[in-house]
């Protein structure tokens, strides 16, 4: 079987658009996964990596945090089109070896596209590019660990390191990571859940005691009713498409919002079954509501308006007074508030007319068991921890939540991001887990909060954080606003990266950089005790054990795990206050870290028996028992103050989104099959009526230009504009491509999430076209 060589530069842009779709994941999707996988690899090692995928005595997909089904549940191909993907991607047969370096400087690299840094293969042995030069050279290990240690010693204070973590580490690798960092003496642990889920974490903390969501797969499948709220579950969680087939098949309505009639919110074709080879599949969305960007908080209050008004009506029949009266607090302020809400506002705001929300309300009322769904359209707001505490209204109202078939569900981004979290990732542990660790390891860790994402950029730029170090991810392409973010790397002594493949995070660096390169989940993992798993906790809070097949990708590969202890060694050797950790056994036998974890993280207890189980196990949630662990240990309703994104006239309001084709912030090919794109990444999706007000042609090239109160001129050059049916105002474009036109100051409240999903934008004819 030939391989196709890697993709040349520039990315050739030649667009073309067809009809988007209106159904996901039929047999062209398989096929498609074949087609990219055959292109990496050989038949041999993808039939290798896809049967062992998401099996029980396999590895773990490396791609999103859904859920596998129950052991003997499980199909043979228990994957979808885009983990197929994800996995060839990392067992691909290309390499990255030393020469590659000598022809290519830095600074060109630093020139070529996402895709084709992603194209050149794994990384295959350490690298450094020393101070003042412009090329990485081959490193021994000890060198490049000695070398990163001896920089981190140096510092004037642990405060001046940042240790930033992608979601795809395992529980091991993540649990070590914050180890070392709070060893060293900093909470400095940004993460990629910062740019993702935190308003989700921040708004469920605060109003159910736990950040996490309480629904299972069964749950979703037995509902009567879900919400799927800002996602895009065709591409970026395919297999949650079969769960909700499962939900029609059962006697279940589904309703979606989003400003995007997106392909797999319409109409589902299982790949494996027969009814979705050849009939027309399944109809997903029962309702579907056309939000605009942003509007989300406005339609959760005009439904718990109409709820409370129905109740009004028929009193007694339509909340649930026991549990409102016994395990909510909050409630006459709530509804106070709700009451004051103005119907020409939540116009404004949703685009969406009152009968149509009144349609939504009596699936709500005819629905005993609701499930509220959703993922980076309501995180990535300004107001998006309002907007969820909002839905968790929504839910307590009528008592759905902590009973089965019913709940709250953030749809988790990368497959092990809420694992790492549950280990400790996070700028600022609660104080239990610092004490738990510090008991521990006979150490005390340090006390002041760390550095989220945002913050570690503003540190940099600053001068105030000197030493980066990344467990996995892209930070420099991840991050808003990518001039000053770029140039706040550059301003570091150090950045360090432990990859699997090459990305714009190496090649934007520190005076120092260091390529740190590791394997991947696929691929098997030998210390001195052995043959080694590691672990995972999905969406849904199940932990379960992964084991690579594929021999790793060069001999000269660590474990991320023995990359880290290593280099803790290292760095705390003859620190006299240093934490009493075993870093030798750890990195011999996982087994001693899950000893460990079992000890500091509560759920955890017999973790080594449990995790190699069938399946592994779930993590008790108290919410499911009726516990809310907040601070009156009662769930909280909350009054939200109306908001809503607007543009002024002549603008559009802008979110970022994924590809079918890309994981984050590395696209695959240039093609987005469901929405018709093909051949390109630069285009910018725009309601046709807005064309016109615009006085803008479909089909003509723009420039993209952000408009923020800081009056600097953001802008993101050369787009193809489409005619499409967005939401009105509102228009689309590819992360990371535009996250030049995210400012760093433009975060959510509480949770500082980037507003990736709503920034203001206008539209001018192409000044790089014009001038050529
Ligand atoms: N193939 C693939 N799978 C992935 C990823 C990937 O890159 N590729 N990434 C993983 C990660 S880390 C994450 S976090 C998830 C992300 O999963 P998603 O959240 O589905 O990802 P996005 O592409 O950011 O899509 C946002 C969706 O929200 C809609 N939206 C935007 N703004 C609003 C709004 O204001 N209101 C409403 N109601 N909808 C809105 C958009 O139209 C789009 O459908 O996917 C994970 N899975
Ligand atoms: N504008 C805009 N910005 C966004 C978003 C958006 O919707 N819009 N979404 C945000 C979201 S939700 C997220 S989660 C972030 C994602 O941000 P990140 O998680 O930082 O980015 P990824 O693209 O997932 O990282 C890819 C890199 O991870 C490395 N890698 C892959 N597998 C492994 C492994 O097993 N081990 C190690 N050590 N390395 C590995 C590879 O080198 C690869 O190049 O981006 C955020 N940024
Ligand atoms: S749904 Fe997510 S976890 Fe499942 S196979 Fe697809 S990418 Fe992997
Ligand atoms: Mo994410």
């Amino acid at each position: 079987m030939q391989r196709k060589p890697p993709v040349a530069d520039p990315s050739g842009d030649n667009p073309r658009i067809t009809r988007p779709k209106t159904w996901a994941t039929g047999v062209p999707a398989v096929e498609h996964a074949m087609e990219y996988s055959l292109e990496q690899t050989s038949l041999r090692r993808t039939a290798l990596t896809l049967l062992n995928m998401n099996q029980t005595r396999g590895f773990d997909c490396p791609g999103c945090a859904w859920p596998d089904p129950v052991p003997g549940h499980r199909t043979k191909n228990e994957y979808c089109e885009n983990g197929a993907k994800h996995v060839n991607d990392e067992a691909t047969s290309r390499r990255i070896r030393a020469p590659f370096f000598e022809r290519y400087s830095v600074s060109e690299l630093a020139g070529k596209s996402d895709r084709w840094l992603n194209q050149q293969g794994r990384l295959t042995e350490p690298m450094v590019k020393r101070a003042g030069s412009d090329h990485y050279e081959p490193v021994n290990w000890n060198e490049a660990l000695g070398l990163l240690a001896g920089e981190l010693r140096q510092l004037e204070s642990p405060n001046e390191a940042v240790f930033y973590t992608s979601g795809r580490a395992s529980n091991e690798a993540a649990f070590v990571f914050q180890l070392f960092a709070r060893a060293f003496g900093t909470n400095n642990l940004p993460d990629c859940s910062n740019l993702c889920h935190e308003s989700s974490g921040a708004a469920l903390h605060e109003t159910l005691g736990v950040g996490k969501g309480d629904v299972s797969l069964r749950d979703i499948h037995h509902a009567d009713l879900v919400f799927l709220v800002g996602q895009n579950p065709g591409s970026n969680h395919p297999r949650m498409l079969t769960a909700l087939e499962q939900t029609k098949l059962n006697g279940g309505h589904i309703v979606a919002v989003n400003p995007l009639p997106e392909a797999g919110l319409i109409r589902f074709k299982h790949p494996q079954e027969v009814r979705g080879v050849i009939g027309r599949g399944t109809q997903i969305s029962d309702r579907f509501l056309h939000i605009r960007v942003g509007g989300d908080l406005a339609l959760f209050q005009a439904l718990n308006l109409l709820l409370l008004e129905a109740e009004d009506a028929r009193p007694g029949t339509v909340l649930d007074h026991d549990f409102i009266q016994n395990h909510t607090s909050g409630f006459t302020e709530f509804e106070k508030h709700v009451r004051s809400l103005s119907w020409r506002d939540v116009r404004a705001a949703t685009g969406l007319g009152r009968p149509e929300i009144e349609k939504v309300r009596d699936l709500v009322l005819r629905s005993e068991r609701i499930v509220v769904c959703w993922a980076m359209g309501l995180t990535q707001h300004r107001h998006a921890v309002p907007t969820i505490r909002e839905i968790v209204n929504f839910l307590l109202l009528r008592g759905n939540i902590g009973k089965p078939r019913a709940g709250a569900c953030p749809v988790r981004g990368h497959s092990n991001v809420q694992g790492d979290r549950t280990m400790g990732i996070w700028e600022k542990m609660p104080q239990k887990f610092m004490d738990a660790l510090g008991r521990e390891f006979s150490f005390t860790p340090p006390a002041e909060h760390g550095w989220d994402t945002v913050n570690s950029i503003r540190a940099m730029r600053d001068g105030r954080a000197r030493v980066f170090v990344g467990l996995a991810g892209n930070f420099v392409r991840a991050t808003p606003d990518s001039r000053a973010t770029e140039q706040a790397m550059r301003r570091c002594r150090l950045t360090a990266h432990i990859s699997t493949k090459l990305n714009r995070s190496h090649t934007v660096c520190g005076d120092i950089a260091l390529i740190l390169p590791t394997i991947g989940r696929s691929e098997k993992d030998r210390q001195a005790s052995g043959e080694q798993f590691i672990t995972v906790e999905d969406s849904m809070s199940q932990v379960h054990a992964s084991r690579g097949r594929l021999d790793p990708a060069s001999k000269k590969l660590l474990s991320e795990v023995a990359i880290l202890t290593k280099l803790a060694r290292l760095t705390l050797r003859d620190r006299p206050d240093a934490a009493d950790v075993p870093w030798a056994e750890f990195e011999a036998d996982y087994n001693n870290i899950r000893q460990r974890i079992a000890r500091v993280v509560p759920g955890f207890e017999n973790y080594n028996e449990r995790v190699t189980g069938p399946g592994g196990f779930g993590l008790p949630n108290p919410v499911n028992e009726g516990v809310f662990p907040t601070p009156s240990g009662k769930a909280m309703f909350t009054a939200n103050e109306f908001q809503m994104l607007g543009a002024p006239e002549g603008h559009l309001v802008l979110q970022t989104m994924r590809s079918h084709d890309q994981w984050n912030t590395i696209p695959y090919t240039l093609d987005d099959r469901y929405r018709g794109i093909h051949g390109s990444r630069r285009i910018v999706l725009v309601n046709p009526a807005d064309l016109k007000e615009l006085g803008l042609t479909d089909g003509s090239q723009v420039d993209l230009i952000g408009v923020w109160r800081d009056g600097i001129e953001r802008r993101a050059d050369d787009f193809r504009l489409v005619s499409y049916p967005t939401a009105r105002g509102c228009a689309a474009a590819y992360y990371p491509e535009t996250n030049v036109l995210v400012p760093l100051d433009s975060v959510a409240e509480i949770s500082n999430t980037p507003t990736s999903k709503g920034i203001v934008i206008r539209l001018e004819p192409s000044t790089r076209r014009a001038a050529r």
